[in-house]
């Protein structure tokens, strides 16, 4: 197997150079574009690396708009997770997509219905993108859970802050 994919600096000499935010415990991040106040953290507002900025364009293509903030999650070993969740919408332009484009391991994104009634999940493949409107918090939590047999992995999800509010 050798190195994780995300150590090696011909995998991706961007990602290896991000200065990882070791504030959460499940999971390392880092924020780039504008400032966003993230699971009651901030980050201030960092440049989007250029190879970012590309796959922020490739998103666009498929949702029609921009994406101004990048928050990307490395999950180092199948232990680092992300709980069950609904994502805010708060301060994005309205109608507007969170993309999550996936780099590395696969890992599921499980759905679990606000009742605790219903699951339903999907595999996060190297190289996806996701996209998901307010809609789908509607109802729905998601999570990322433990799974002992994944390696890296890289989520780079994006969203398109209302400039006039953005970090506010
Ligand atoms: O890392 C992932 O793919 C999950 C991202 C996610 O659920 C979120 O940003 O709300």
């Amino acid at each position: 197997m050798g190195e994780p994919w995300c150590r090696r600096r011909s995998t991706s000499a961007t990602l290896t150079q991000v200065t990882w935010d070791e504030r959460m415990r499940a999971r390392r991040t880092a924020g780039f574009g504008v400032p966003y106040n993230y699971a009651g953290q901030r980050y201030d507002p960092v440049p989007m690396p250029p190879q970012i900025t590309a796959i922020a364009g490739d998103a666009r293509t498929w949702t029609g708009h921009p994406f101004n903030n990048c928050l990307a999650n490395l999950y180092e070993t199948g232990e680092n997770t992300m709980g069950f969740h609904q994502d805010s919408y708060d301060g994005l332009v309205a109608g507007s997509s969170i993309a999550i484009f996936s780099l590395g391991a696969a890992r599921r994104l499980v759905f679990r219905s606000l009742d605790r009634e219903h699951r339903t999940e999907l595999t996060l493949e190297h190289g996806s993108l996701l996209l998901m409107t307010a809609v789908t918090q509607l109802g729905w939590a998601h999570a990322v859970p433990r799974d002992p047999a994944a390696g890296c992995r890289v989520s780079l999800t994006f969203r398109w802050f209302d400039p006039q509010t953005a970090g506010a």
